[in-house]
C-alpha cells in the first residue's frame, strides 16, 4: 500500500495519459525534468488569459495582480524549504544559475589567493565548473570529498579537507546518478567550525524529501522548480546576512535603488539579485506545485519514493548481468536506479526502451567526473516520482531483458 493514492493522482498529470508507438506512456526520467499537474498546467494559463503584466513596475490593478502573485509565490518557495524570510528567497533561472549566482558574488567578494574551496566527487557539473572558473580566477585551490564504492560521499578524510583555508564548502543534497543522500549535517558542522559558508545543491533533494534549511543551518541552498511539478524557474535561498552583504550578480532593471550615469545603488533583498523582468508566469506556477506538493505531503512523497526504489532495486536485479550503482540501504538513497548493463551502450538500452515507449535517461548526466570514478563513459538511469507505479517498474524490467536477450543473440 503507497503512501500516496497514485492511481488517482496519476489522472492529474495530462501528459501520462498518452500513448506512444501504441503503448502507455512509461516516463522514468523525472530527476531531468519532472511533469506537471494539470493545476500547474491552469495556473500559466489562468495567469496569460486574466493577470500577465509586467511586476513591480506598473500602477494599474493588472500589474498589481501579477506582482501579487508573483511574491505569493515566494514565500510558498520560504514555507516550504523552512526560511525565515521571504527576503532570502530570489528566483533564478534554475539550480545552475543559483550555485553561480554564489559564484560570483560572494565567490569572488570572500576568496583570495591560497584560500581552499571544497566540492564532492558526486556533483553535477553546475556544482563543479563555477568553482573552477572561481578558483582559477583567485588562484584558490579546488578540493573534493571523495566516493566510495556504493557511490555515497567517504567522510573519514573530512577534517583534513576542510580546513581554516576552505572558504566554501559545495556539496549535493542528493546524487543525481548514485541517487546518494549526503550527510549534510557533518559536513556543515565541520564547514562552520572552521568559518567556512556551505552551498547545497538541492536539485534532487527538494522536490523528494522535506527540507528544512533553518534545521540544517545552511547557508545557502539553491534548487530547481522543473524538477518539482513546477515550471522552468529556480530558487536560491540565502542566509539574509550572507545575501546582505554580497555584491550584486547581474545589472539592470529592478536591482536598483538609484542610477546616476556613472554611479548606482542597490534595491534591497531579494530584488537586489534579480536583474530584469522575471520568469513571472513561472513562478506563479511553481507556486502552485509547491500547493500540490503540499497537498500530498513531503513525508509521503519520500515514503513512496523509498517503496518504489526498493521495488525496483530488487526486481533490477532480475535482469542478468546488470549492475547497479549507489547505496545498498535504501534509508540512503532518493528515488532513481542508474546501472550499466555490460557490453551494451546505454544510449542504445534508451533506444530500445523507447520502442517500449519507457523514458530513461542514459548518458553521464552532467557528471563526467563521478562516471570516470566509476571508469564508465555513461550509465542508464531510471528515476521515479509521485505518478510512478510498480507496475511501470515491472515494464521497465520485461523490456530491459528483452533489451539483454537481442544483445546477447547479435
Ligand atoms: N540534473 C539530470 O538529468 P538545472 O539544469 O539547473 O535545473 O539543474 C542542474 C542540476 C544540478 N544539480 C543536480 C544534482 C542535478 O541533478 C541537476 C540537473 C538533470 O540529472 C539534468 S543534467
Amino acid at each position: 500500500m503507497s503512501a500516496l493514492d497514485v492511481s488517482s493522482l496519476r489522472e492529474d498529470f495530462p501528459i501520462l495519459q498518452q500513448m506512444v508507438h501504441g503503448k502507455p506512456l512509461v516516463y522514468l526520467d523525472s530527476a531531468a525534468t519532472s511533469q506537471k499537474p494539470e493545476s500547474v498546467i491552469q495556473t500559466l494559463d489562468a495567469y496569460y488569459r486574466a493577470t500577465n503584466a509586467n511586476i513591480h513596475r506598473g500602477i494599474y490593478q493588472l500589474a498589481e495582480q501579477a506582482t501579487e502573485q508573483y511574491e505569493t509565490a515566494r514565500k510558498k518557495a520560504q514555507k516550504f524549504v523552512n526560511a525565515k524570510s521571504w527576503r532570502e528567497i530570489v528566483w533564478t533561472r534554475n539550480t545552475t544559475e543559483a550555485i553561480n549566482l554564489v559564484a560570483y558574488t560572494y565567490g569572488r567578494a570572500n576568496v583570495r589567493a591560497g584560500d581552499e574551496i571544497v566540492i564532492s566527487l558526486l556533483e553535477h557539473h553546475s556544482n563543479i565548473v563555477p568553482w573552477q572558473l572561481l578558483a582559477k580566477e583567485k588562484n584558490a585551490t579546488l578540493k573534493h570529498i571523495p566516493v566510495d564504492g556504493q557511490g555515497r560521499l567517504a567522510l573519514d578524510d573530512l577534517d583534513t579537507l576542510i580546513t581554516d583555508k576552505t572558504k566554501i564548502v559545495a556539496v549535493t543534497m542528493m546524487s543525481n546518478v548514485t541517487g546518494a543522500i549526503t550527510p549534510l549535517e557533518t559536513i556543515i558542522a565541520r564547514a562552520h567550525a572552521v568559518g567556512a559558508v556551505v552551498i547545497v545543491d538541492a536539485a534532487q533533494a527538494v522536490p523528494h524529501l522535506p527540507v528544512d534549511v533553518r534545521a540544517l543551518d545552511v547557508d545557502f541552498l539553491a534548487f530547481s522548480g522543473h524538477k518539482m511539478l513546477g515550471p522552468f524557474v529556480g530558487v536560491l535561498y540565502g542566509k539574509r546576512a550572507l545575501l546582505e552583504a554580497m555584491p550584486p550578480f547581474m545589472g539592470g532593471g529592478d536591482m536598483i535603488r538609484k542610477v546616476e550615469l556613472y554611479e548606482s545603488t542597490w534595491n534591497e533583498l531579494p530584488y537586489k539579485f534579480e536583474a530584469g523582468t522575471p520568469a513571472i508566469a513561472e513562478a506563479i506556477g511553481l507556486g502552485a506545485a509547491i500547493d500540490y506538493l503540499e497537498t500530498l505531503g513531503m513525508d509521503n512523497v519520500r515514503e513512496h519514493e523509498q517503496e518504489l526504489t526498493a521495488y525496483a532495486l530488487e526486481k533490477l536485479q532480475e535482469v542478468p548481468t546488470l549492475r547497479l550503482l549507489g547505496p545498498e540501504k535504501i534509508a540512503e538513497r532518493g528515488g532513481l536506479a542508474a546501472f550499466e548493463l555490460p557490453g551494451i551502450h546505454p544510449h542504445d538500452v534508451a533506444a530500445v526502451l523507447d520502442r517500449d515507449a519507457i523514458c530513461i535517461r542514459a548518458g553521464h548526466h552532467c557528471a563526467q567526473p563521478l562516471h570516470a570514478y566509476f571508469d564508465l563513459p555513461a550509465t542508464s538511469r531510471a528515476s521515479f516520482y509521485v505518478y510512478n507505479t510498480p507496475d511501470e517498474i515491472d515494464t521497465l524490467v520485461t523490456s530491459l531483458q528483452g533489451v539483454r536477450r537481442m544483445f546477447s543473440n547479435g
